[in-house]
């Protein structure tokens, strides 16, 4: 367990904690407000309670990331992943599981609570963070506020007006996004990959737009010009950046632990949550060792509880609860309505001439937009593929407007929860991705890649998802500010509000919910 003391004072050297005060308040078993996970959701949680003078613990079931291993990093790279890079995994699982069909990719690893997951469903497998910071410290860093209209037609009880007047605009304040230089984006070699597509896509007469992120730009700069160390262009990303990205750790989090009213235990993992006669919540949780081992099994209380630990995390605590009885007045929407975002990611043949570079920045920073063609609606992420010599692919992750729907049902025996997601469902989003990529391809006269997702024909990596969403939807499972129906004082804040499709990437629309819901509950709940 690491708890505040330790990981604030640690946070003090990594995170650079501005607004940490020397003081920290003493380890809570019982606390007023407990929040699962310390991904978006549950950060934004952190703070606006602390903030508010709450006494706050987070329960985290990863690791804090604020020790160098003996290469002096933090987090490992893509090209050179070691124990750091996947959550109990002896073998590393990366999204591009072959080049030109070989299978060197993928490296053997020591089992380790390291920071990227993939949860394996029958249909489709999730990658997630694991850490302090869940999802922010692995993700591609793309912050896009989604459009209006699309945000109107999945959230049509929310205010969107209020939405993209005060919570978007917080979220994104709040979570340091910027956008990369165009002169500099035009000039550098570590965005010709990204030109590349645009020219492909311009020759197609479709529209590409530059997306924000969460990576300093002005660090990139800096690592390019050589005068700081290299992180988005030395290959790291998604097992975690050692520099430049403004994970939650450095936000959020950071100013959460300011506020001396957070507590945040790390690799303790949330398994049930009942209700005791006092209407205060009792959460039963496991502490694992670096093996994985469960070296305690706790037990903490409080009147106010928060879950924030992702649409899978979430989704699952409050599925078991409800099937197991411990918490039986949840309703019957909860686990339902999940969907990938429509994930699916694409790899094109550039010609010999159209060459996508050596050296890649690890963060996007544009995307194809086709939303608006009604026929087909697809945003593709222009993602790089940076393993550091000239490949000729164009890499994608399209995000399709696929309505398929999916729920979570309890196993019993084995105690944990299964997706009903089918394989017909991606086919879904394939078929619409690749309705937009054979456009491309026809225009440019190019083809697609065949290596690159283990077997030997498969374009469309149609069985993995970076966007899970859904699971506790926001006016279904819960009230319309993530109040979960049946139980007063418990909220979902996280990924599984959202009904399995946003249309771009989602952690602005999950952050700016969980802002308006914060905002709402500490002025009507408290
Ligand atoms: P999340 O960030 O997943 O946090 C949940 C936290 O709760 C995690 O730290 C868990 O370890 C923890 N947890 C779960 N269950 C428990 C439990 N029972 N007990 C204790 N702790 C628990 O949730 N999105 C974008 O918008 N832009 C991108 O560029 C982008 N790229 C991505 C790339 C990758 C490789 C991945 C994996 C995701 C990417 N995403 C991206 C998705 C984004 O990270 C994700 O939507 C958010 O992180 C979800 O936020 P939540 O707060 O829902």
């Amino acid at each position: 367990m690491i708890a505040l003391q330790t990981a604030a004072t640690a946070g003090l050297t990594r995170i650079g904690l501005q607004s940490a005060q020397a003081v920290e308040p003493a380890a809570v078993e019982t606390a007023p407000a407990i929040v699962v996970g310390s991904g978006y959701g549950g950060a934004v949680a952190a703070l606006r309670l602390g903030q508010a003078g709450i006494t706050t613990l987070v329960l985290e079931m990863g690791r804090l990331w604020n020790t160098p291993g003996t290469d002096g990093k933090i987090f490992c790279s893509t090209a050179a992943p070691d124990k750091r890079s996947m959550w109990f995994k002896t073998r590393t699982e990366a999204p591009l599981a072959s080049f030109l069909w070989l299978d060197v990719v993928n490296k053997d690893i020591t089992a380790y609570p390291g920071a990227l997951d993939r949860v394996h469903y029958d249909n489709m497998s999730v990658y997630v963070g694991r850490g302090v910071g869940g999802g922010s410290l692995v993700n591609g860093g793309m912050a896009v506020t989604p459009l209006q209209s699309y945000f109107a037609e999945q959230f049509p009880t929310v205010d969107a007006t209020a939405m993209y007047g005060t919570y978007f605009p917080r979220a994104r304040t709040m979570l340091g996004v910027n956008t990369v230089d165009p002169t500099w984006f035009e000039s550098t070699e570590w965005y010709q990959f990204t030109r590349t597509s645009r020219k492909a896509a311009t020759n197609t007469g479709l529209k590409t737009t530059f997306v924000p992120n969460v990576y300093d730009f002005g660090y990139m700069q800096q690592e390019a010009a050589g005068t700081a160390t290299k992180s988005a262009l030395a290959q790291e990303v998604i097992y975690g950046n050692n520099y430049g990205k403004k994970s939650l750790d450095k936000t959020y989090l950071a100013s959460a632990l300011g506020t001396g009213k957070v507590t945040i235990h790390t690799m303790e993992k949330v398994k049930a949550v009942t209700r005791a006669s006092d209407g205060s919540y009792v959460l039963t949780v496991d502490r694992i060792d670096d093996t994985g081992t469960v070296v305690e099994t706790k037990q903490y209380s409080c009147t106010y509880l928060f879950l924030g630990g992702g649409s899978l995390g979430t989704t699952e605590l409050l599925v078991r609860a409800r099937e197991t009885g411990t918490l039986p007045a949840l309703n019957s929407s909860v686990g339902a309505g999940w969907g990938p975002n429509g994930n699916t990611m694409v790899g094109r043949a550039n010609h010999i001439w159209d060459t996508t570079g050596a050296n890649q920045s690890t963060m996007p920073v544009m995307g194809i937009d086709d939303w608006a063609n009604t026929d087909n609606p697809v945003f593709a992420e222009i993602a790089p593929l940076p393993i550091g010599f000239e490949t000729w692919v164009s890499l994608y992750l399209a995000i399709t407007k696929n309505p398929q729907r999916a729920s979570f049902t309890y196993d019993s025996a084995s105690g944990t929860v299964k997706l009903g997601w089918t394989a017909a469902q991606s086919a879904v989003s394939v078929a619409m991705a690749k309705k937009l990529f054979d456009r491309i391809n026809s225009a440019n006269a190019t083809l697609y890649r065949y290596d690159l997702f283990g077997s030997t024909s498969k374009v469309f990596a149609d069985d993995f998802c970076y966007h899970p969403l859904g699971g506790c939807v926001l006016g279904s499972a819960t009230d319309n500010y993530g109040r979960v129906k049946g139980y007063s004082k418990l909220y979902v804040t996280d990924g599984s509000l959202v009904p399995g499709n946003i249309g771009v990437n989602p952690f602005v629309t999950i952050t700016a919910l969980a802002e308006r819901t914060l905002e709402r509950v500490l002025a009507e709940d408290f």
